[in-house]
């Protein structure tokens, strides 16, 4: 059985965002859950034909309650808890973000409890040997910036670089990695062209301004960040697609160069050189034959998104020329059974530790999620979690994928009964 080995200073971790777990937010999220929660429910049976779960889910998601995100997992209380669990792990990365919500309930208000509060919970993972790595941006808005426009907000960028200059003037000293903002293209693109995301405005014209907003947003917060602690590691985690033809036809790769651009190379290339790491944040394939999405699909998650994990090797070659380290800030599926979950990380570690033999610089790997949480607009029924949460309890209990993955973390090392590696095509 061929063993696999990581070198050592590559970090293992878990990720996590404070809207999906914290519980007990008051941001633009929490008021559209309010207003929304009965018709997600009522949708929820129509919007998903396509889940071959479906019918394990269906009493969950069809209550309303599945969409107020609530008491989320309480981890705003329970934060010892989860890096305990963290250590029990042998993770020694930790991935979180920062709720601006709490840090600036109103314009130009800090709230300073909010604030010490986080750097209790850094110095909380620094003295179990974790290192933190801090998210400043994870979808959520104070509701006061909501109120006029959110990203779109002609001074979006300038409150948002504020906003990091206090948090890094209160936190900096204990944070090396910072990561401005996540998936802005994701969140652009549900809340812009879908409209399905707050604040519902479908337009292509605001698409184009929020994506530019983000993008002047991180350069602001990259700038004021180095220029207090010039050694910090900014950059964003970006979710990345690999598109990939069936036939190598002159209109599919048109298609193909087209969305690889506009998706997956439009936003790094903007941010150019205000960033020092790539976090890659990967979740599909996308299979190209005159149109989109013809993947095979021969197993589903739990969501119904295709079941490959070996796409991550594409998408992480793809980021070699921009010549970056590579962190993988976000990989994960939805698997209530656990059963998936126990065969994917060790497909996807491999095919990362594949991209590694091949050149690419990859530092670190943070699953996506230490916890079962709140999934945005589908709610709690999908399980994307290293640890399960009971929804009344709040009580944890790690899957046994979670233990496998720990002994991989602590040992460095991965027995692969069947290595699928796969070149780029
Ligand atoms: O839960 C989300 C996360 O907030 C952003 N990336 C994708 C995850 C799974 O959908």
């Amino acid at each position: 059985m061929p063993v696999l080995k990581f070198p050592d200073g590559f970090l293992f971790g878990a990720a996590t965002a404070s809207h999906q777990i914290e519980g007990g937010q008051c941001n633009d999220w929490s008021e559209w859950e309010k207003k929304n929660a009965d018709r997600l429910a009522a949708e929820s049976e129509a919007s998903f034909p396509w889940n071959p779960n479906w019918k394990k889910f269906e009493e969950e998601a069809t209550d309303p309650k599945n969409y107020i995100s609530g008491s989320a997992c309480d981890s705003w209380n329970r934060y010892e808890e989860d890096f305990d669990i963290l250590g029990e792990l042998h993770l020694k990365a930790y991935r979180f973000s920062i709720e601006w919500s709490r840090i600036e309930p109103q314009e130009g208000i800090f709230d300073e409890e909010a604030i010490d509060r986080y750097r209790l919970m850094i110095r909380s993972l620094r003295a179990r040997g974790i290192e933190p790595f801090v998210t400043l941006w994870h979808w959520t808005l104070p509701l006061w910036i909501a109120h006029r426009g959110g990203v779109v907000a002609q001074d979006f960028p300038e409150r948002f670089r504020l906003y990091t200059e206090k948090i890094v003037a209160s936190l900096g000293e204990d944070v090396t990695f910072w990561i401005t903002l996540n998936e802005p293209d994701v969140v652009s693109s549900h809340a812009y062209l879908k409209g399905a995301w707050p604040p519902q405005r479908k337009s292509y014209f605001l698409f184009l301004k929020a994506i530019h907003g983000l993008i002047d947003a991180h350069t602001l917060a990259y700038q004021a960040i180095k220029e207090k602690y010039p050694a910090a590691q900014v950059g964003i985690a970006k979710h990345q697609v690999a598109f990939e033809m069936k036939r190598p036809t002159l209109f599919n790769r048109l298609l193909k160069s087209i969305a690889h651009y506009c998706w997956n190379r439009y936003f790094l290339n903007r941010i150019g050189n205000h960033q020092d790491f790539i976090g890659l944040n990967h979740y599909n394939r996308n299979v190209i034959d005159n149109g989109f999405n013809k993947n095979p699909n021969e197993r589903q998650t739990d969501f119904g998104w295709e079941y490959y994990p070996e796409s991550i090797f594409q998408a992480i070659m793809e980021l070699t020329p921009y010549d970056k380290p590579i962190y993988i800030t976000e990989n994960g599926i939805a698997d209530a059974s656990d059963m998936l979950r126990q065969d994917f990380i060790p497909r996807t570690l491999a095919a990362v530790h594949h991209a590694m033999e091949e050149g690419a610089d990859v530092r670190g790997f943070f699953y996506w999620s230490l916890l079962d949480n709140f999934e945005w607009d589908k709610g709690y029924w999908l399980r994307f979690g290293l640890v399960s949460v009971d929804r009344k309890t709040h009580d944890r209990t790690i899957r046994p994928s979670a233990r496998s993955y720990g002994e991989t973390a602590r040992t460095r090392t991965l027995e692969i009964p069947l290595l699928k590696k796969k070149t780029l095509a």
